[in-house]
C-alpha cells in the first residue's frame, strides 16, 4: 500500500453552506471533486495526523463510495483511527454522540438530510468538531479558502474496507474500527429517559406510529421503539433505509409525510405520530387529529421539562434560531429561564450548550434537541414527548390545550418558494433590505410596521459576530415576518418567508389568523411578482 499524491486544481463553489457542502450527487461523483473537499477538510483542522475521526451517513446513493475516499484520504494524511458505522450509516446525531463518547477529533458526516437521493438528487458533507456538533463558520471559512487554492492531495492505493462487519481492520497504518451504529445512541437515551415509565404506557394500550420515511432513522427506531419501550411491532413504517429514500423526500413534515398525517387525522388514528428525516436530526409530532410545529413543540418541551428526567438538574435556558415562531420565550418569561436567538444553523447552538447556558434548542425547521449531543436530534425529540405523555398521561391535543391556554398562542407557518432565479431572490431580499431603515411607522396591508431590522448575532460566549442573517419585521397587533434565502438547497435560490402572529384565542384556523401577515409579506416584498410564483411551492 503506497500513499500516492494526486495534482488537482480548485473547483468554483465549495463553499459549505447552513450545513456543510450540498449539491447535486453526480457533482460530488465528478473527477476530485469529493477528494478536493475532504483534503480542506483536513487542511481547514490543521492537517489529520495522529488523529481519530469519526465517519458515517445516511446511507443515501454515494455514500459508501464517499466513506472509501474518506478512509484512504485520512490514512494517506496519517490518521491514526477512523471509527465508522457498519454499512458506512451512522444518523447525524448518533455521529455526534460517538464523537463526543469517545474522546475524537471530530467527525465526517455524509448526508444531505431531508433533501431526495439518488444519482440525479442531492449529496453532501460535513465536519463536526470535538465537541460533537457542525465546525462553526469561522472552521468552514478556512475550508472555503483551501478549496480555492488547492493543488495537489493525498490518498491511500488500498483496497476497499469491509464496512459489512463490526470489528477492526488496518488500512495502511490507520485502525478502521467498524462499530454497530444504534448501540451507543441507543444506550444514551437510556440514560436521557424513563424507560420504565414509556415501557408501561405501550403496555397500557398506547398505541403510535412512526415513519422512518426509509431513512437512517429505521433501525434506531425499530431498536428502541419496538426493541426496548415494547411498541407493538410494526410500529416503525418505513424503517429499512434504503438509497433513494424509496423514491421519496425524507422531510418531515405534513407535507413530504402525507400518508403519516393522514393515518393520523382519520378515525383509527395511532394515540401518537411521529417521523424523522434522511439523517435523523429532524423530527415531526402529530397526536390524534392535531400536528404539533416546531416552534410549539419546542416550547410545550420547555415547559414540560420537569417531566424529562434529563432535565431532573433545572433546565437553566433555552435557544431558538431566530425565524422560530416566539412561542418558546413565552415559556422563557414565565419560567425564569434564559433565552437566545440566534441565526439558523445547529451551529449556533454548540458555544451556548457547551457553555452551559442552555440546555434545550429548536429550529422552526423541525429540529429539537439538547445538551446530550450538538447535533438537533429526531428520535430524542420523539422520545421526549414520549416521556411527558408517560408522566402527564395526557393526550398531545390535551398537553397543547393546555399549554395554550397558559401561555397564549403564536400561529406559525413558513412559505417557501423553491429553485428561484438565483438573481430574482437576490434582488428582492436586495431591495427590502435596503427599504429596512425606512419602514417603521408605515402601512403594510392595514397593519403598522413596528420595527423592521436584519439580524446580526454576537455570539456571547466567543465574542463572534454573524451578519446578515435573515430580514425582520414586526407589525403591531402581535405580527412578525422573516424572509432569508436558504443554506442548503442545491438548485437556483429557496426563499423562505416565516410568518407569525400571536393571539389570546387558542382557537382560530391557522391560516385564517396569518392571512393578514401573509398580505402585509406581500405588500411589503412583493414576492408574486418578483418571483414570478402565484404561491409558495411548500408551506409548512
Ligand atoms: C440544516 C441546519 C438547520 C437549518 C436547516 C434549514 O438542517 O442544520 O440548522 O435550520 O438546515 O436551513 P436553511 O433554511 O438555510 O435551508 P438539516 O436538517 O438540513 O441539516
Amino acid at each position: 500500500m503506497s500513499v500516492i499524491t494526486v495534482e488537482t486544481s480548485p473547483i468554483g463553489g465549495q463553499k459549505p453552506g447552513t450545513s456543510g457542502l450540498r449539491k447535486k450527487t453526480r457533482q460530488f461523483m465528478a473527477h476530485h471533486y469529493l477528494e478536493n473537499f475532504v483534503a480542506s477538510i483536513f487542511a481547514a483542522i490543521g492537517g489529520a495526523a495522529g488523529k481519530t475521526f469519526v465517519v458515517g451517513g445516511d446511507g443515501r446513493y454515494f455514500n459508501e463510495r464517499a466513506v472509501q475516499v474518506i478512509l484512504r484520504m485520512a490514512a494517506a494524511e496519517g490518521a491514526a483511527r477512523v471509527i465508522v458505522g457498519r454499512g458506512g450509516l451512522l444518523s447525524t446525531p448518533a455521529a455526534s454522540n460517538l464523537i463526543r463518547r469517545r474522546g475524537t477529533d471530530g467527525g465526517i458526516i455524509l448526508s444531505a438530510s431531508h433533501n431526495p437521493g439518488g444519482e440525479d438528487e442531492d449529496f453532501g458533507i460535513k465536519f463536526n468538531m470535538p465537541n460533537g456538533g457542525p465546525a462553526p463558520e469561522h472552521v468552514t471559512a478556512k475550508m472555503f479558502e483551501a478549496t480555492k487554492t488547492i493543488s495537489s492531495y493525498r490518498i491511500l492505493e488500498a483496497h476497499d474496507a469491509d464496512l459489512s462487519t463490526t470489528g477492526e481492520a488496518r488500512m495502511g497504518d490507520m485502525a478502521v474500527e467498524i462499530v454497530d451504529p444504534v448501540a451507543d445512541y441507543a444506550a444514551l437515551m437510556e440514560e436521557l429517559f424513563d424507560f420504565d415509565a414509556i415501557r408501561s404506557l405501550f403496555a397500557g394500550g398506547f398505541t403510535m406510529r412512526f415513519d422512518a420515511m426509509h431513512a437512517v432513522t429505521g433501525p434506531y427506531a425499530t431498536e428502541i421503539l419496538e426493541g426496548r419501550l415494547g411498541a407493538a411491532r410494526g410500529t416503525v413504517a418505513n424503517g429499512t433505509p434504503s438509497q433513494d429514500f424509496g423514491g421519496g423526500h425524507p422531510d418531515p413534515n405534513p407535507i413530504w409525510a402525507k400518508p403519516l398525517m393522514d393515518e393520523m387525522m382519520g378515525p383509527d388514528a395511532p394515540d401518537f405520530g411521529a417521523a424523522s428525516d434522511g439523517d435523523g436530526d429532524r423530527n415531526m409530532i402529530v397526536g390524534k387529529g392535531i400536528y404539533v410545529g416546531p416552534s410549539d413543540s419546542l416550547a410545550l418541551l420547555a415547559s414540560r421539562a420537569a417531566a424529562i428526567p434529563q432535565f431532573r438538574d433545572g433546565l437553566v435556558g433555552v435557544a431558538r434560531s431566530m425565524p422560530t415562531s416566539t412561542a418558546v420565550d413565552r415559556v422563557a418569561r414565565a419560567e425564569g429561564l434564559g433565552l437566545y436567538e440566534t441565526p439558523t444553523g445547529w451551529k449556533f447552538f454548540g458555544n451556548l450548550l457547551d457553555d452551559g447556558r442552555v440546555r434545550l434548542c429548536g429550529e422552526e425547521s423541525a429540529g429539537t434537541g439538547a445538551d446530550h449531543v450538538r447535533e438537533k436530534d429526531g428520535l430524542w425529540a420523539v422520545l421526549a414527548w414520549l416521556n411527558v405523555l408517560a408522566a402527564t398521561g395526557l393526550s398531545v391535543a390535551d398537553l397543547m390545550a393546555e399549554f395554550w391556554d397558559r401561555y397564549g398562542r403564536v400561529y406559525y407557518s413558513r412559505h417557501d418558494y423553491e429553485g428561484v432565479d438565483a438573481e430574482a431572490a437576490g434582488a428582492l431580499v436586495g431591495d427590502l433590505r435596503a427599504r429596512l431603515p425606512s419602514l417603521p411607522g408605515t402601512e403594510a396591508a392595514g397593519r403598522t410596521v413596528e420595527a423592521a431590522d436584519e439580524f446580526a448575532y454576537d455570539d456571547p460566549v466567543d465574542g463572534s459576530r454573524s451578519e446578515g442573517q435573515g430580514l425582520r419585521v414586526v407589525l403591531s397587533g402581535g405580527g412578525r415576518i422573516v424572509l432569508r434565502l436558504s443554506g442548503t438547497g442545491t438548485e437556483g435560490a429557496t426563499l423562505r418567508v416565516y410568518l407569525e402572529q400571536a393571539e389570546d384565542r387558542v382557537d382560530l384556523d391557522p391560516a385564517e389568523a396569518l392571512a393578514g401577515v401573509v398580505d402585509a409579506a406581500e405588500a411589503l416584498a412583493g414576492i408574486r411578482a418578483r418571483t414570478g410564483r402565484d404561491g409558495p411551492d411548500v408551506v409548512t
